[in-house]
Parts: C-alpha cells; structure tokens; sequence
C-alpha cells in the first residue's frame, strides 16, 4: 500500500524519478541532525523517530537526536531549540508547535549556519528552508469528513476535536474540512462546535465529555490528531454511546485496535509516520551536507522514498492517507 508509486507524489505536482536514490554524504564528518517533535511520549512521533533512525543508518554518518517539550507548547519548544543551537547542531526537523512563535528562534539558529527545516506541524516560511507535508492538504481535511460522512449516512451534527489551537497542521485541515462541508452532499450535517486537547489524552477525554454534555445530538467527532482520536472514543465506550456517537479523523492503528473493536470507531485514517520521519532526516541531512540549497526547484534524494521536489512554495508532499477499518487494522497495527 505505502508503494513508491503513492509516495512520488510531490505537491500535485508530477512523479519524479522511479529509482532509490540516496544523497552521498561525505565520510567522516559526522552530522548532528536533531528531530524535534511537538511533545514526547506521543506513540506518533516515536514512529517518526524509528524512521529518523532508519535514514541515519542507511547514510552511515548521521547521528539523530531525538527531543522535544514535555508539553505541547511553543514556549518549551523554543527552550528546547535554544538549547540545540547552544549544542551546535547541524540541522533540525522541527514539527511546530506554533506556525509563528517559532520563527525568531529558528531565524537565530539559521544565521548561525544551522539548516533548519519543518516536517509534519510547519514553521511560517520565514523560519524554516522547507516544510514536509506529510501528504496533500486538501485530501487530508477532505478524507477526515468524507469518512465520518459515510458513517453517519450523511446526516447529523458533528464536533472537531483538535490537537493545540495554535497547531500549524491541525489548523489547515481544519480550515480545509469546512471547505468539504460546503459541499452540497453535506448540506445535512452541521459542524457544532471545535474543541482542542492539546494532544494531551486527559484534556483530550476531558474535551470529549464536554462534547457530549453540551451537544444532546451530537452524532460524529473528527479527532484529526492520533491522541484526541483514542482519547474521544475511549470516551464514547465509557459513556456507553457507542453505536451513538461515532468518532473518526487520523489515528495510528497500533492505538486504535480497541476503539475499533468497540464500534466507536467505524473508520479512521493516516499516513506512514514511519516514512515520514525518515524522509525528514534525509531532506536534513543532505542540506546540512551543502549537498543542495533545498530552495523551490531543489530535487531531493530520499532514498526509499525516491526523489522529491521542493515545490514553489517551499514545501514538499509525500503519500496519500491511507483508510483504516476492522478489515486491515490488525495487519497495520504490527506496523505503526
Ligand atoms: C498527532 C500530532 C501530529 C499529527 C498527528 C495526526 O500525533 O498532532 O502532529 O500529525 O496527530
């Protein structure tokens, strides 16, 4: 399914070169590219850094650091940077915490020779050379509705449950789901409420009781974040609502397997977090080397994940999500 025909890709843009390509690095000098997530202890990011591991071992002279806050905000994640750029790094893949509260910082490590990119949650272009969208925008915010949509026959009032309320992802496939809804076929539906959890799983639960309490004919949530989505159906089956009020939006399926068994969920999605760190230290990597300048036009080697290309924007995109149902959760929930 994650084949490399899905995964080239590259801003809607045409697919690139068919070949594993790997950037060659230069021997000896190692480099120090550190992976700086929105908070530990998300089984999401721990994906992402396997996968950061994976890339460094394939180039040999790559050392990962793995870190982030221990809460999702921008303020520790600044602490976090300025203590990198004092460590002297070579580069960092950031996943933000806030699309513009991290531009100063990242501005300061950037002066200092630091190559910073963002993958996952971007950094506003001023902070950062590039940003990995772990796929296309508009086709994530549109899946995230048109599966809830599905379950619920199209029909019925249904909630948002976020990560942050500044989270640069979050936030576009937000904006980008009311653009769905929009759409004739969900002229009976009705978006009643959105609500952040902070990527926290308690606030996540605490939100979706909220939910229920607030809305007596509440019918669906969309968790477009892997903590709120477990949190929210957890909440569904403890309320005893299932069957009720369904949950849905973007979940990994090694932590979904209960909440599909339970009924709270019907389907959900994602795309390969394992890849997708992967690819963020191998975009790293080669603009730390001087290799390429990573600016729009710039073609990126990635080595499984084949030859991406910067997109005018600043940006490059990878593979389109992938659905999730009772069907192929247990063979995926081996993998991520
Ligand atoms: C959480 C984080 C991450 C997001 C996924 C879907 O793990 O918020 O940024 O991409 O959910």
């Amino acid at each position: 399914m994650f084949s490399r025909r899905h995964l080239l890709q590259v801003g809607g843009a045409a697919a690139l070169v068919s070949s594993t390509s790997l950037p060659s690095l230069a021997a000896g000098k190692e480099l120090r590219i550190a992976l700086v997530v929105k908070a530990l202890g998300i089984g999401f990011f721990d994906a992402c850094h396997e996968g950061g591991e994976q890339a460094a071992k394939q180039l040999g002279n790559v050392k990962v650091i793995y870190t982030g806050p221990t809460k999702t905000t921008a303020e520790e994640q600044i602490a976090v940077i300025e203590s990198l750029i004092a460590q002297k790094v070579d580069a960092m893949a950031i996943s933000a915490n806030d699309t513009n509260a991290l531009v100063p910082v990242c501005k300061k490590a950037m002066a200092r020779g630091i190559k910073v990119i963002s993958f996952d949650s971007g950094i506003a272009p001023a902070g950062r050379i590039l940003q990995i969208n772990p796929s296309n925008n508009t086709l994530i915010g549109a899946k995230c509705v048109q599966m809830i949509a599905k379950t619920l026959n199209y029909q019925g009032e249904i909630a948002i449950l976020s990560a942050t309320a500044q989270a640069t992802n979050q936030n576009i496939w937000i904006g980008k789901m009311k653009e769905e809804l929009k759409k004739p076929a969900y002229a009976k539906m009705k978006l009643v409420a959105t609500v952040y959890g902070d990527d926290v799983a308690d606030k996540s639960y605490r939100e979706m009781q909220g939910l229920i309490k607030a809305h007596p004919n509440l019918k669906g949530v969309i968790a477009p974040t892997t903590v709120g989505i477990v949190a929210a159906a957890k909440a569904v089956v403890d309320a005893k609502l299932t069957g009720k009020i369904f949950v849905s939006g973007l979940g990994l399926p090694s932590e979904m397997k209960a909440a599909v068994a339970s009924g709270a969920t019907d389907t959900f999605a994602i795309w390969n977090p394992i890849d997708l760190g992967y690819t963020a230290i191998m975009v790293a990597a080669q603009i730390a080397e001087g290799k390429t300048t990573g600016k729009p036009g710039s073609v990126l080697h990635c080595g499984r994940m084949g030859d991406l290309k910067v997109t005018p924007n600043a940006t490059v995109a990878m593979a389109n999500p992938y659905t999730f149902d009772k069907s192929n959760i247990d063979k995926f929930a081996k993998i991520f």
